[in-house]
Parts: structure tokens; sequence; C-alpha cells
């Protein structure tokens, strides 16, 4: 469906080039396209058709396949055969030619090669070829977050994920000023797409305005990510609340025993047999620590 469109189209174009008078250009040049991930590229063939009557081939390619190839004859282009994501593109106007690679992933980065062919008449040659070297960049995804400590303050960590290629510079900074990089620790890593994803850490020993600034190929400018201090303290709060309630909980828990194992010491010295018995199976699920605060107890109050 699309092909037959793109036949029509290529063929109606070729149609209108032979009302414009046929360039004498040939030639050829090597360039470098810088794309971010997911966009296209348009790959020029630098070759203007001299004979209308040649029969030619162009072919896209790249350092291990064919990824499209498109044949004229009698003044026809035919279609060869375009892999997903390569289209032919003609031009009329400017007699330009030139294939599209769209939704470009990181392993797409390298050298294509549009090669131009007459196959008629015969012999066979090469009229012309020009390589493009294609670099696809992603732009990193950062996040800056606290990592949670118990007490103390804690670690803040910056993440810059999926970028390519892998140079980028990550750092760290307290109130707008640069931190020492060995106060750093970072890990570098590779994901499955090909892309890297760094992590830097930084011990921080109060709550001031802690940023990342990052800097990569991908981005026109280097890139500020702030952390508010606020959040420093809301999680030194909420640690100073988790410690509070567990104290709490524990002082009722033991007060709870100390009730228990009291009451039944004073039903013991009113009746030995039964009291040890009781005692025994009050205590025994409890804790170990139950005939311990028993005993202090007994001893501060009385
Ligand atoms: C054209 O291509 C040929 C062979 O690939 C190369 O030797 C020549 O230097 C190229 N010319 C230009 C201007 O790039
Ligand atoms: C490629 O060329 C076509 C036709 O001129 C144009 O529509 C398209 O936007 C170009 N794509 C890029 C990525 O330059
Ligand atoms: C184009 O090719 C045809 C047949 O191969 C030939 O007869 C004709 O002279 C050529 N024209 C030019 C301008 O080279
Ligand atoms: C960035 O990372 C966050 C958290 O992993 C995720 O939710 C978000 O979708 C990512 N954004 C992009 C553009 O990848
Ligand atoms: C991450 O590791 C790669 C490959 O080992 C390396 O080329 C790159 O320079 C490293 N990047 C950073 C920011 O350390
Ligand atoms: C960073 O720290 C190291 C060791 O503590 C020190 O030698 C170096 O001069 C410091 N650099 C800066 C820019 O403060
Ligand atoms: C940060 O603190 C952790 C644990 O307290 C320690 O192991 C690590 O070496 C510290 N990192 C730096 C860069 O000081
Ligand atoms: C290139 O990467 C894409 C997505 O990351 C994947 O779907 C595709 O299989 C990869 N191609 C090759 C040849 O590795
Ligand atoms: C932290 O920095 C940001 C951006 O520069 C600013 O808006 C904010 O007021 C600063 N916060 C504090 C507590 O200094
Ligand atoms: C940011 O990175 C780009 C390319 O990687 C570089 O050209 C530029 O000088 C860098 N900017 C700063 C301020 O380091
Ligand atoms: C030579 C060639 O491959 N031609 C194909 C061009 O596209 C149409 C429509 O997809 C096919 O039917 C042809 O076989």
């Amino acid at each position: 469906m699309i092909l037959s469109k793109c036949n029509a189209v290529i063929t109606c174009a070729w149609m209108l080039l032979s009302l414009f008078p046929a360039g004498h250009a040939l030639f050829n040049s090597s360039s470098v396209q810088t794309v971010h991930r997911g966009m296209s590229v348009n790959i020029s063939c630098n070759y203007q058709p001299i004979n209308d009557s040649d029969g030619l081939t162009m072919e896209l390619q790249t350092a291990n396949s064919k990824l499209c190839s498109v044949m004229k004859s009698n003044k026809l282009w035919i279609n060869q055969s375009c892999r997903d994501h390569c289209r032919f593109i003609w031009i009329p106007e400017t007699v330009h030619m030139a294939f599209e690679v769209s939704n470009l992933q990181i392993n797409d980065t390298g050298i294509y090669k549009c090669a131009v062919s007459r196959i008629i008449p015969p012999p066979s040659q090469l009229l012309g070829e020009e390589e493009t070297f294609v670099q696809v960049i992603a732009q990193p995804n950062v996040t800056v977050s606290h990592e949670r400590a118990l007490g103390g303050f804690p670690t803040v960590v910056c993440r810059s994920e999926g970028f390519y290629p892998s140079t980028l510079e990550q750092m760290w900074m307290r109130n707008g000023e640069f931190q020492n990089a060995s106060l750093t620790y970072s890990i570098n890593k590779t994901n499955p797409d090909g892309s890297f994803t760094l992590h830097s850490y930084l011990n921080i020993s109060d709550c001031v305005n802690y940023s990342c600034w990052v800097n990569h190929s991908s981005l026109s400018q280097p890139t500020i990510y702030h952390m508010s201090s606020t959040d420093c303290y809301g999680n030194r709060d909420t640690n100073k609340w988790i410690a509070l309630v567990t104290s709490a909980l524990l002082i009722l828990a033991i007060l709870m025993i100390t009730i228990v194992c009291e009451r039944y010491k004073r039903a013991h010295h009113r009746s030995p047999s039964r009291g040890a018995e009781l005692l025994e199976v009050s205590c025994a699920p409890g804790s170990r620590s139950c005939p311990h605060v028993d005993e202090r107890k007994t001893r501060s109050w009385t």
C-alpha cells in the first residue's frame, strides 16, 4: 500500500524532473549529522542524473547491511526493497535525491553510504557515492533525591539515566558553589539499549541548597537540577517521628509487662503456690526480661 503510493510519488516526481534540464554535477563529500534519539535523518545522495534514458540504481548502505535500494529504468523509479523506517526521497525542484531514516536508535549510530550506479547501458559504473556519519544522541533523564538514612544527615543522589554518548559531566553544587569532586562517589553503567547511566552520591552534613549540575552533548547548555532544602528537613522530621513513636511503643510495652508482673507478684505473696504458677504462665510468652523488670521495679517502688 505504502510502497505502491511511494512508487507513484517517485514516478510522478521523475516525470516532473523530465520537464527540467538535467544538471551535470557529480561529486561526493563526507559529513556528520547529529540527531536526537527517535528522530529522523536525511542521507543525501549528491548526484544529479546526466542522461534521462540511463538505468540507475541508488543504494543506502551501512557497514553491515543494505537498508534501501531503488532502481530507475525507462524513466521510471522502481522500488526494489527498503527496510522499515527507510524511504527514498525525490525532490524534483532541486533535483535532490536522498534516503530518509526515521526513528533512529542509539545502535543506529554509524556511517551511512548512498551509492549511485549506472546499470544501463552496460557496463555498470559507480557514478557517485556519499558518506554521512550519523551520531544519535540521547538526553539524560536527571533526578535528584535523598537516600533515606535513619539518624544523622542523609546522602544525596544525582541520577542521570539513559544518555548517549558516554561523555557526561555531573557535579554537585552547595548553595550555588561547586563541591570538590573528591567528595563524590559515582557509579557508571551501560544499559541494555546501549545508553549510559551515571549515579553520583554525596554525603551531606547540613540542610542547605544542594543541586546537581549536568552537561552533555545532547543538552543545549549545562542544566542545574535543584533539590529543595525543605525536603531535607522533611526527611529528618520523618526520622524523628519514627524514633519518637518507636520509643513510645517500647515504653508502653515495658510498662504493661511491669504492671502485669507486679499484679501477679502481689497475688503470689498472698497465695504462693497458685501465684507462682500464674506468674510463669503470664511471663513466659512475654519476654526474658520480665523477671528482671519485675525485680528492678520492686526495688525502686518499695
Ligand atoms: C570522493 O570519493 C572518493 C572515493 O570514495 C574519494 O577518494 C574522494 O576523496 C572523495 N572526494 C571528496 C571531495 O570527498
Ligand atoms: C527530509 O526531507 C524531506 C523532504 O524534503 C523533508 O520533508 C523532511 O523534513 C526531511 N527530514 C529531515 C530530518 O530533515
Ligand atoms: C543519453 O543516452 C542515450 C542512450 O544511451 C544516448 O543516445 C544519448 O545520446 C544520451 N544523451 C546524452 C545527453 O548523453
Ligand atoms: C525519567 O525517569 C523517571 C523515573 O524513573 C520516569 O518516571 C520518567 O518517565 C523518565 N522520563 C523520561 C523522559 O524518560
Ligand atoms: C562511563 O563508562 C564508559 C565506558 O566504560 C566511559 O567511556 C565513560 O567515560 C564513563 N563516563 C563517565 C562520566 O565516567
Ligand atoms: C579537592 O580535595 C583535594 C583533597 O582533599 C584537594 O587536594 C584539592 O585541592 C581539592 N580541590 C579543590 C578544587 O578544592
Ligand atoms: C559516605 O558515607 C558512607 C557511610 O557513612 C561512607 O561509606 C562513604 O565512604 C562516604 N562517602 C564519601 C565520599 O565520603
Ligand atoms: C537496536 O536497538 C533497538 C532498540 O534499542 C532494538 O530494538 C534493536 O533490535 C537493536 N538493533 C540491533 C541490530 O541490535
Ligand atoms: C535554593 O535554590 C533555588 C534556586 O536557585 C531557590 O529558588 C531557593 O530559594 C533556594 N532555597 C534556599 C533555601 O536557599
Ligand atoms: C558542555 O558540553 C558541551 C559538549 O559536550 C561542550 O561543548 C561545552 O563546552 C560544555 N559546557 C560547559 C560549560 O562545560
Ligand atoms: C521490483 C519490486 O520490488 N517491485 C515492487 C514495488 O512495490 C510494489 C508494491 O509494494 C510491489 O508489488 C512490487 O513487486
